[in-house]
């Protein structure tokens, strides 16, 4: 927060400061999502480029929510933000994104045809039938939706299925990923595993089911798994675990991968799993909403961004999984420490390389996971559910401390009232 208010002032004072706003570049990303080192970098490699001046203002969000309604309500000026898969389909439905222009980029800077993914590409093409998101986005970061447990405490049975965060024995111990969506998803595949299996819905289905039913059933099981919530984290789940407060995280893919090995560094071993019922698999892009004012600066920066270097650089800081298809980025990761795994869905004839299979889910897991879709304004069935859930969560006890908290307050204000008033009388 206190970052946040450092960096807006800074906005401001570049443009009380008279700093023309065609070098300012204001970005919104995901905290934790990038080395910012590459920001300086990248103001220089604009200058070299363009010979125009840039200053980067770089701010950060914890959940795409927070970020859509500083565009969507507050049609805040940002010019490059990293929404995920269904709201960059949400923005494309609204007309909240201007079509990408590569054409004014060198060819041999164009690092996003030189480094498109075909399978990412494959993924876009299915955010959205009307308006191809190849058009407005480009990928940046993605990843699998799965279970970081504590190996000392839980065993990979335990954790490969989704019922593991109503088990009673993790009771008070699971860390659950504040971010609707991904976890309605692998719980309504959870509740529906019947169905899946007698091939009366598919994955797909329930990645655009938000019907009363569905959203029925959903907030029961939370309901039933709240009571054992040790936290509704928005961005502190990996840290926990790597202290070993929770055992259990339902959490992405890249925050596994981080707290994996920032855990091993301090004897607490974790492990990451998709569970066999199946998930949802996400992908973040960039892309530059309608209030933008500076599209040349943004139209640089996600191309730099998808340097092989500077993309290898921001997986290696974050732990996540850059869409790059650059060979240069597969060959930074193989490591012999590993098993063997088919990445050929993604690298075109690497259907057997030594890489970490949390960062690249191997292809049997991809197989069973499928991409969110948005819900357009039933999202606001979803919040509701949410808030109704957590809501709940506090318990009697809560209420107590709040009220004692409360009255402390105003106790102590009343009584620096009423010194002030007697030194105000001792001195007439
Ligand atoms: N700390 C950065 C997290 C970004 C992860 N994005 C995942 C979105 C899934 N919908």
């Amino acid at each position: 927060m206190k970052r946040l208010l450092i960096l807006a002032a800074v906005a401001a004072a570049l443009v009380s400061c008279g700093t023309n706003r065609s070098e300012v570049l204001k970005v919104y990303n995901w905290s934790d999502y990038i080395d910012e080192s590459v920001l300086p970098e990248f103001e220089e490699w604009y200058k070299a480029q363009t010979g125009e001046d840039i200053k980067v203002v770089y701010q950060t969000f914890d959940v795409n929510e927070t970020m859509l309604s500083k565009i969507e309500k507050g049609h805040e000026d940002y010019d490059v933000v990293c929404p995920s898969d269904y709201i960059i389909e949400r923005m494309l439905n609204n007309g909240l994104l201007i079509p990408l222009d590569f054409a004014s980029i060198p060819d041999e800077i164009n690092y996003i045809e030189l480094n498109k993914s075909p399978y990412i590409k494959g993924i876009f093409d299915e955010i959205n039938p009307d308006i191809n998101a190849n058009d407005y986005a480009v990928a940046y970061m993605w990843g699998t939706t799965g279970i970081i447990y504590n190996t000392e405490k839980v065993t990979p049975e335990e954790a490969g299925t989704w019922d593991i965060i109503r088990n009673p024995k993790f009771s008070g111990q699971i860390l659950i990923k504040d971010a609707p969506r991904d976890v309605y998803c692998p719980v309504l595949i959870y509740l529906k595993q019947k169905e899946l299996k007698q091939g009366t819905v598919t994955m797909q289905d329930l990645m655009k089911d938000s019907s009363d039913e569905s959203l029925a059933a959903v907030e029961a099981y939370l309901k039933e798994v709240k009571d054992g919530v040790l936290g509704w984290e928005a961005d502190f789940g990996k840290e926990q675990m790597t202290k070993g407060r929770g055992v259990i995280s339902l959490n992405w893919s890249g925050d596994a991968v981080w707290a994996i090995e920032e855990a091993a560094e301090v004897g607490v071993s974790l492990d990451y799993i998709v569970p066999e019922e199946g998930s949802n698999f996400w992908c973040d892009g960039w892309v530059i909403p309608k209030y933008a004012r500076n599209v040349k600066a943004a139209t640089y920066f996600i191309d730099f961004m998808c340097r092989p270097d500077i993309a290898i650089r921001n997986m290696d800081e974050t732990g996540y999984v850059s869409a790059n298809g650059a060979m240069e980025v597969l060959e930074s990761q193989i490591d012999e420490e590993y098993d063997p795994i088919d990445l050929s869905y993604f690298f075109p004839g690497a259907d057997s390389v030594c890489v970490n299979p949390v960062l690249y889910p191997d292809r049997n897991v991809i197989e069973r996971c499928a991409l969110e879709h948005d819900w357009g304004a039933d999202t606001d069935k979803l919040l509701a559910m949410w808030s109704r859930v957590k809501g709940e969560n506090a318990s009697g006890m809560t209420y107590v401390v709040i009220f004692l908290a409360v009255a402390a307050i105003a106790g102590a204000a009343i009584y620096n009232n009423s010194r002030k008033k007697r030194r105000h009388r001792k001195n007439r």
